[in-house]
């Protein structure tokens, strides 16, 4: 096998990213090119979006640089946040797409249960209920009958590049609107919701080149660069990097959310799994990741943008994070997955309610308020590995954390620690490291089953191991 070099493009909730990933014989690297922030922006009638245009501007913008740093590069990916999309009407963008923690989504969620009850939805599409479920998003959404198409975040950004207009299948799964027995778009539920099949573009596999970038990107980016599909929900490029060290390993893909599970070959939608909140959404290879979203950093970074807020300064995460570990006896504990935590807010002040509701006092300073955070998120986790074992009938003996959350040294040992099982952690770039893997393969740079990418990973990035204590 020859060696070679992809940019992934890595769109998550807090920050983007574009990559260079350079593949070969026992060699998987990443050379970091451009990073940009992102998140929920408030518009002037209070509703929350996502800024788009200036995502995409910093896409091109770190395209441009990487095809300047290696003009050779095989191919474009791209993965994002699932559930959200665009609107386009005459090739134009009907405004900037709506942000998932957006509370439209309680009107949608009345809308769609008075016509099909959640019983019934779930086992069509094998999804756990999340209010921002697109299904959900599509039937508040009063554009979506003058549009062209509604295309997902990833989809929408690979057709402002190459003109294709497509849906590709794992983040399509996480619309609501894919049946999850047959993998195809679930036409009877959509139609049965009033959902237009300009909202339903074929489906496409990762690893499907989709033509290469043309017309106004051709010539900011200054080369004819192939985009491919790869498993365009950041999660799905996720678990494709986890090392799994064993078969019954679990995996946490862990950053604003962590996603809790294992992944199979075939879906559970059976009453215990739809009752635990499991979800069976659509991997690489046709595999399924069964598992469950816990609030995750999202409720650590809420609670730092509060106090920056206050302060009018930023906050050090490594040293909040030293005092938390540093912080003794028992903290107290809430349930991560409140409802009542999931828009932004003043965290610190939600969380404090939400204990005082325990009768639990709130914490006496900001170290025991993140240490408090920090455990409530590894007792939830703890919680999902347990539930994702008995649901899925597998003794689970290891868990890799993988993302942004591998590095936080105090929630690996936590988690280790309440779950009772070795904690693996790493590598933190996962997402992106799925991404480059899934289009090399198609490049011919490495093959075989996701096995063969996942022990390249391993040889790669060995992960850093927790016993628990
Ligand atoms: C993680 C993620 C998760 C979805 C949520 C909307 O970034 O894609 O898998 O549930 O964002």
């Amino acid at each position: 096998m020859s060696a070679g070099v992809v940019a992934a493009v890595d769109l998550g909730a807090t920050s983007g990213r574009v990559m260079l990933g350079y593949v070969g014989d026992g060699m998987l690297r990443l050379e970091p090119v451009a990073r940009f922030p992102n998140g929920p922006v408030e518009a002037s009638d209070g509703s929350l979006h996502w800024d788009f245009t200036a995502l995409y501007g910093h896409v091109v913008a770190g395209l441009r640089e990487a095809v300047a740093r290696e003009p050779g590069l095989a191919s474009i990916g791209i993965d994002s946040w699932a559930v959200d999309y665009g609107l386009l009407s005459g090739g134009t963008l009907l405004g900037e797409p709506f942000h998932y923690r957006d509370e439209r989504t309680s009107t949608g969620v009345e809308a769609v249960h008075a016509q099909v009850p959640f019983a019934e939805l779930y086992r069509r599409n094998g999804l756990q209920f999340l209010p921002f479920n697109t299904l959900y998003q599509y039937v508040t959404d009063g554009g979506l009958a003058d549009a062209d198409a509604a295309l997902l975040i990833p989809d929408l950004v690979a057709h402002l590049l190459t003109g294709a207009v497509i849906a590709e299948r794992t983040n399509a799964s996480t619309t609501g609107l894919v049946n999850v027995s047959t993998g195809e778009w679930d036409l009877e539920l959509a139609a049965r919701l009033g959902i237009p099949a300009s909202a339903l573009p074929p489906l496409i596999d990762p690893g499907t080149p989709l033509g290469t970038v043309t017309g106004t990107p051709r010539e900011q980016i200054g080369a004819d660069v192939e985009v491919v599909t790869v498993g365009s929900h950041d999660t799905a490029s996720a678990v494709v990097a986890v090392p799994l060290s064993t078969p019954n390993a679990a995996y946490i893909s862990c950053g604003t959310w962590g996603l809790v599970g294992v992944e199979l070959d075939e879906p559970i939608v059976t009453d215990a799994a739809r009752e635990a909140n499991f979800t069976n959404e659509g991997g690489v290879d046709g595999r399924v990741r069964f598992l469950h979203n816990v609030t995750g950093l999202w409720l650590l970074s809420e609670s730092v943008r509060a106090w920056e807020a206050e302060d009018a300064a930023t906050i050090d995460l490594p040293s909040l994070l030293a005092d938390a570990a540093a912080v003794e006896g028992d903290v107290a504990l809430f349930d991560a997955n409140d409802p009542r935590l999931s828009a932004p807010g003043d965290m610190p002040q939600r969380i404090a309610a939400v204990l005082a509701e325990q009768g639990a006092p709130a914490p006496a300073s900001r170290a025991a308020f993140a240490r408090t955070i920090v455990e409530s998120i590894a007792q939830a986790f703890a919680g999902a590995l347990s539930t994702a074992g008995r649901l899925s009938d597998r003794e689970i003996d290891a868990v890799h954390i993988v993302g942004g959350g591998s590095l936080n040294e105090l929630l690996c040992q936590a988690t280790a620690d309440r779950s009772g099982m070795p904690v693996l952690a790493g590598p933190v770039e996962a997402t992106a490291l799925g991404n480059v893997l899934v289009q090399a393969r198609a490049a011919g740079l490495v093959d075989g089953p996701l096995e063969a990418l996942r022990d390249l990973v391993a040889r790669t990035h060995p992960p850093k191991r927790y016993d628990p204590r």
